[in-house]
């Protein structure tokens, strides 16, 4: 028998990953009408049968090797990325060189829409102000979709129907291949070691993040953030937002009869103790969300009213339990050393006693030098366990007594032997999970199972 040559394909569009967002893709161009084939570098991605079952017809190559690839991808016109894989690859190269574009989901989605369009970004903190300022704009009647790295490909938000305003989260990885987003309100809420396994420095990180400037109308800063140093020639107006007392037009603390306020220049907003998220990092989120919704008309009574209704999302500094006056935290979302900063900083600076910090996981590439100085002032005992134990260890030796464990419930049992009255026990792994759980939540949810044990054992 003769061997029959595989047929190559010649495809205009391409999308690489099969992922949320390259499901999401490829609903949005086969309602377009468009012929597009896909790719996955996976043999089994999770959506695959899901894909299958609606697009039996579409050509779907999943293997890692591009030399085998039965697609020409001399004919490719445009490669539509998918955030997981990065743009340093063989067939964005070979895409390129051949003159075609490279784009994200979030490029594609920008030419559509009419409507205002909120872009959101940081190293830590998207999800909550992202969150925060959907509720802003449901509370003042407006009809806003939220979307992007919260969960929800952007493409699917075009759906629904008479939209006003879009609220995105934005990765880092979602904003190297979005050159023309046009942002009414672009905002980078701080910067810190994220991702390093991707990135050739913090340099290359940063200029990702500072693509979100790209054409924006409005921009809000963090004020006090020294690694952000983007100059805005588009922005009509710019709010800042930061701890210390603010001048007229910008956000900042006001002490007042002791009591401390966010405020607006001189006018008080709304008193911290009103709040219901606690810790200087989330009064930074609050008033970065309400510098925002100024800036696209959402009146103050409703980010008031919202902020006194607003408990903060799980598994981000989320009080589980309090057992004989030892309170546990779950801050598995901490997957960086910026989070645990955050997590030591804003609860170690009202405790009693101290933190027993639980940590550890895979640390993507960072440096955890950083650490030291709140583990210094804030932190009796460190329990270890995951990839980057030992890595963890070999920083923070001489800081504080350091315990390395297998596993997470031996760490929660270890922590409740060591921790006292007043003290709090942390889950705040400065490291990405994937090392030992499915997801972060994953872990979170492990880590409060373990807690409820300690309860019932009483
Ligand atoms: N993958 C391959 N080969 C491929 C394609 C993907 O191995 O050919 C792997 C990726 O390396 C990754 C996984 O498959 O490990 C998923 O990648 P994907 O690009 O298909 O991801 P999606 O399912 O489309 O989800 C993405 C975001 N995921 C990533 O950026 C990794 C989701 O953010 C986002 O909610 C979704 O799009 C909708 O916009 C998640 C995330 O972890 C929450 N984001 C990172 C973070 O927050 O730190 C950036
Ligand atoms: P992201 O979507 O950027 O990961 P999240 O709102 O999910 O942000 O929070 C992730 C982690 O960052 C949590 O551990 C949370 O407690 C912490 N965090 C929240 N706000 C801040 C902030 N302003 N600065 C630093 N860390 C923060």
């Amino acid at each position: 028998m003769p061997e029959t040559t595989p047929q190559i394909i010649d495809t205009p569009w391409l999308i690489l990953g099969l992922g949320m967002s390259g499901y999401s893709c490829a609903k949005y161009l086969h309602k377009r009408g468009e012929d597009f084939s896909v790719l996955d570098t996976r043999r089994k991605p999770a959506l695959l049968k899901k894909f299958r079952d609606e697009f039996p017809s579409v050509h779907c190559v999943l293997r890692a090797d591009i030399e085998s690839y039965d697609i020409n991808l001399d004919a490719v016109a445009t490669l539509v990325m998918s955030p997981g894989v990065s743009i340093d690859n063989a067939v964005a190269r070979k895409v390129t060189e051949n003159g075609g574009r490279v784009v994200g989901d979030i490029e594609l989605f920008c030419a559509e829409v009419t409507a205002p369009v909120v872009a959101i970004t940081g190293s830590n903190a998207k999800t909550t102000v992202t969150t925060l300022v959907g509720e802003m704009a449901r509370e003042a009647n407006i009809k806003v979709a939220v979307g992007g790295n919260i969960g929800v490909p952007v493409l699917e938000l075009l759906e629904q129907q008479d939209c006003e305003l879009y609220v995105l989260e934005l990765s880092s990885f979602q904003l190297e291949t979005t050159a023309n987003l046009n942002a009414t309100v672009a905002t980078i809420l701080n910067l810190s070691d994220d991702h390093m396994d991707r990135y050739e420095s913090f340099e290359h990180y940063k200029l990702s993040k500072q693509r979100i400037y790209f054409g924006c109308k409005n921009v809000v800063v963090n004020r006090e953030e020294s690694n952000d140093d983007a100059t805005f020639e588009t922005a009509q107006q710019q709010i800042s937002f930061g701890l210390s007392a603010p001048t007229q037009g910008q956000l900042g603390l006001v002490q007042h009869n002791q009591e401390q306020f966010i405020s607006y220049g001189e006018q008080r907003l709304i008193s911290t103790k009103e709040l219901r998220i606690s810790g200087q990092h989330n009064y930074l989120n609050a008033m970065a969300a309400i510098a925002i919704a100024k800036l696209v008309g959402i009146s103050e009574a409703s980010m008031v009213s919202c902020l006194k209704k607003f408990k903060g999302l799980a598994h981000r500094c989320e009080w589980v339990t309090t057992i004989n006056n030892i309170a546990f935290y779950n801050d598995s979302k901490a997957t960086n050393v910026g989070a645990c900063i955050a997590a030591l900083v804003g609860l170690g600076s009202t405790a009693n006693g101290s933190i027993v910090l639980i940590a550890g996981g895979d640390g993507k590439g960072a440096d955890f030098t950083p650490l030291v100085a709140p583990v210094e002032k804030y932190v009796g005992t460190v329990i270890l366990f995951g990839r980057d134990a030992q890595k963890i260890k070999t920083t923070l030796d001489n800081v504080a007594e350091i315990f390395l464990v297998e596993a997470l419930g031996d760490a929660v049992s270890l922590a409740w032997a060591k921790a006292s009255t007043d003290d709090i026990v942390l889950l705040s792994p400065a490291c990405a999970s994937l090392d030992l759980f499915k997801s972060y939540e994953h872990r979170g949810d492990a880590f409060k199972q373990h807690v409820r044990k300690l309860e019932v054992a009483g």
